[in-house]
């Protein structure tokens, strides 16, 4: 079993709307910590992070709200840090994609200091590839990915000598909205997309298989970010990006069953939930229960993992 820590981070100033701040408590009222107790996992929850404004960035034309995006990014890059050390696995409760600029950032100290290869599963619509430079909103939430890949320019959000994730160890499954600029960056920087079409004609298990092997065979750490409008918006309408044509919920529901069953997993983001655009928390439920099904919940029994 799993002790895990849950890492609240109400931040929506990455996603130019407002309401992904509230996303933590729904994920609380949904019931997230009861459905990883009952699965048998110990669970501390830390509450929300504290950002604390940063004033040494000036403001940036291309990146919107900056200095409360650093403020949120440096604070969950010590704190998943700190919770991985302990040998808990962090859940971060969002608040917008941006907040995975501090996170992953911080799964990838880590795994430099224990001298392992980390890997990224970025189940999104969107490749979250831009950067100041290349954005059409100025949104950082759209610019996670290339900020901790450390492949184009960003203001000094986290120290010079941050550990970066190698983009060819990035899996992005369940695009289908992907920028001009963007398109050329993924290729150059060599990011493995899986986009909706490749999920319609290889399937999502053997997609799956794909990338757990690879994971497996180089010893590495797995960190997870789960991005609402992943799945398709008729399941998870509470989002501020909705593209249609998503994942379904047997789709969802795959990945975590075989991610929980590959043992492989370190780190879970659960982002831009906007509980306000909601249909009466239902994407907050599925969010939950997928969780749950990433933990262990199954139907049948399956000759599989042992823990
Ligand atoms: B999300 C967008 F232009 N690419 O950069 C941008 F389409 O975290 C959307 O995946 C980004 O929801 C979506 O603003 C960010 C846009
Ligand atoms: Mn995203
Ligand atoms: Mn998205
Ligand atoms: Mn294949």
């Amino acid at each position: 079993m799993t002790t895990i820590t849950l890492i609240g981070a109400p931040i929506e100033e990455g996603s130019g709307r407002r309401g992904a701040a509230m996303g933590p408590t729904a994920l609380r009222i949904a019931g997230i910590d009861t459905v990883l107790r009952e699965l048998g996992h110990t669970v501390y929850d830390e509450g929300d992070v504290k950002p604390l404004p940063a004033r040494d960035l000036a403001n940036h034309p291309g990146a919107n709200n900056l200095q409360i995006v650093a403020a949120f990014a440096r604070a969950l890059h010590d704190s998943v840090h700190d919770t991985v050390r302990k040998g808990h696995f962090p859940i971060i409760l969002g608040g917008d994609h941006a907040l995975s600029m501090g996170s992953v950032s911080g799964m990838a100290r880590y795994a430099a200091e224990v001298g392992r290869p980390l890997f990224v599963l970025w189940l999104d619509a969107h490749a979250d590839f831009n950067s100041p430079a290349t954005s059409p909103s100025g949104n950082m939430h759209g610019m996670p990915v290339a900020f901790y890949c450390g492949k184009a320019e960003f203001a000094p959000i986290l120290p010079a000598d941050r550990p970066m994730v190698d983009p060819t160890k990035v899996f992005q499954v369940g695009i289908r909205s992907v920028d001009d600029r963007e398109r050329e960056e993924i290729a150059e920087h060599g990011v493995r997309v899986y986009d909706m079409r490749a999920v319609d004609e290889l399937g999502m298990a053997h997609i799956m298989r794909h990338i757990l092997d690879e994971v497996r065979s180089a010893n590495g750490l797995l960190h997870v970010s789960l991005d609402v409008d992943f799945m398709d918006p008729e399941l998870a309408p509470g989002v501020g990006t909705t593209v249609p044509g998503g994942a379904t919920f047997r789709e969802a529901h795959l990945i975590m069953e075989m991610l929980w069953e590959s043992d492989l997993v370190s780190s879970l983001d659960v982002v831009e939930l906007n509980p306000f655009l909601d249909d009466r928390g239902k994407s907050a439920r599925v969010l939950v229960e997928l969780t749950a099904s990433l933990f262990g919940r199954r139907v049948l029994d399956r000759p599989t993992r042992s823990a």
